[in-house]
């Protein structure tokens, strides 16, 4: 498990805008290569949007995307385009609500379970998270959970905070399509 920063966890919590809801949220970063996304096909009952938080030319190179969770595994998916071949981050996460509306900065977390992501149109590793997080990367403090899954064992519990992340390499044009199986955990 590699550790970044704590700055920059600090900074995912300036720029998130979070509504309360108890949704996952799978982000796509492009901005270590300038690659720009465009969103082919949002997430069924959810949203996919560029960074309005970010700049003009960054916020082109990020996607964030909203979809309601329930306790019940449930699959979803999404699609994006890169204008050119480039590195895209997925980062597994959820999202989190204020535990006291006047201490906006006391966060309770709202944790996403993942298991059996599948990337078409880019090459992913251990999307099934079979008996370990290998080819994953993470930051705050996800946690692997070995004891639950969609179907085999092993899956990803993750917040906003506390993100698992992969780097993808993706081709120009291509359309890419990521598909996960998801459920609130607690
Ligand atoms: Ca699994």
């Amino acid at each position: 498990m590699k550790l970044v920063s704590k700055a920059v966890v600090a900074a995912v919590v300036v720029w998130g805008a979070s509504l309360y809801a108890d949704d996952a949220r799978i982000d796509l970063d492009a901005t270590n290569d300038g690659v720009n996304l465009q969103t082919v096909k949002a997430p069924d009952n959810g949203s996919a949007d560029n960074a309005s938080w970010m700049d003009d030319a960054k916020n082109k190179q990020y996607i964030h995307t909203g979809i309601p969770a329930t306790g019940e595994w449930t699959q979803g998916s999404f699609s994006f385009k890169a204008d050119k071949d480039g590195k895209v981050t997925i980062k597994l996460m959820g999202e989190w609500r204020p535990k006291d509306e006047n201490k906006p900065d006391d966060l309770e977390p709202v944790w996403i379970l993942y298991d059996d992501i599948d990337v078409k149109g880019a090459e992913l590793k251990n999307g099934g998270f079979d008996g370990s997080m290998d080819g994953w990367d993470s930051y705050g403090e996800p946690q692997y959970v070995g004891d639950q899954g969609h179907q085999k064992p092993g899956a990803m519990k993750v917040w906003h905070n506390s993100p698992a992340v992969q780097e993808i390499t993706v081709k120009g044009g291509q359309d890419v399509t990521i598909s996960f199986w998801y459920k609130t955990a607690k």
